[in-house]
């Protein structure tokens, strides 16, 4: 059985609470998510450099940059200096200079993640696979939280997992927009093994952060029969 690696999205915590949150995540969770979006990429503004050098001061656990940036090489050294443990580039920004950048990510002591769009085919990355640590499949159209579940990545995620397996690989593969209780079991039986979590499986309106985290497990326990 894959133990699940659960990656609260710092975007939907309650910043106002920051240090009491992430001192539940450091217990309950496996790698702090961070979104970084330019305003280009997509049509939003969230997290920064300096807003992970806080969360690593406070972190027990790996850090993640979710570059969702027009130009990531503007931002990886930064990402990296801030302490970020995995930077993932998305694929669609780095189709003329992909091995260039993924060394560079890994030159500076980082694991190296790319991720994918839902309208992004797999060949995009097929070429590289072996050089990544983790590929995110969105699972909704990146840009915002609470957005709707696309259900056609189901597939994309098994086609994945073959490819997995037939290159004997052995990359996180990351499921990230709309994961709890309805995408949980389709997700996890189809090869995902990292489940980005925000307002539809962790960050939930009612109740603690130590509550609703023991709630996600359950929830998780129930749909995939995998105990956490
Ligand atoms: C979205 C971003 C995500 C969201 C997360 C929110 O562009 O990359 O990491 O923060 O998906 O989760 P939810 O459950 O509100 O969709
Ligand atoms: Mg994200």
């Amino acid at each position: 059985m894959r133990q699940p690696i659960f990656a609260p999205s710092l975007m939907c915590m309650d910043i106002t609470n920051m240090r009491d949150g992430i001192e539940v995540m450091n217990n309950t969770c496996h790698i702090l998510h961070v979104d970084v979006m330019d305003g280009h990429f997509v049509k939003n503004i969230t997290l920064s450099a300096g807003f992970i050098q806080a969360v690593r001061s406070l972190a027990t656990i790996p850090i993640e940059a979710h570059l969702m940036v027009e130009h990531p090489n503007a931002f990886i050294e930064d990402m990296a200096a801030a302490g970020a443990g995995y930077i993932t580039v998305h694929a669609e920004t780095i189709q003329k200079d992909a091995f260039r950048t993924l060394r560079r990510i890994k030159s500076l002591s980082c694991k190296r993640g790319v991720c994918l769009c839902p309208a992004t085919p797999l060949s995009f990355i097929e070429s590289y696979l072996d050089e990544v640590e983790l590929v995110t499949i969105m699972t909704v159209d990146p840009g915002y939280a609470g957005s709707k579940f696309i259900p056609q990545m189901i597939e994309k995620v098994a086609k994945l997992e073959a490819l997995r397996n037939e290159r004997g690989l052995d990359f996180l593969i990351q499921c990230d927009g709309a994961i709890g209780k309805a995408t949980y079991a389709p997700l996890y039986k189809a090869g995902a093994n990292a489940f980005v979590m925000g307002s539809s499986g962790l960050f939930f309106k009612d109740g603690t952060l130590a509550h609703n985290s023991k709630r996600m497990k359950a929830e998780f326990e129930a749909e995939t029969g995998v105990k956490v």
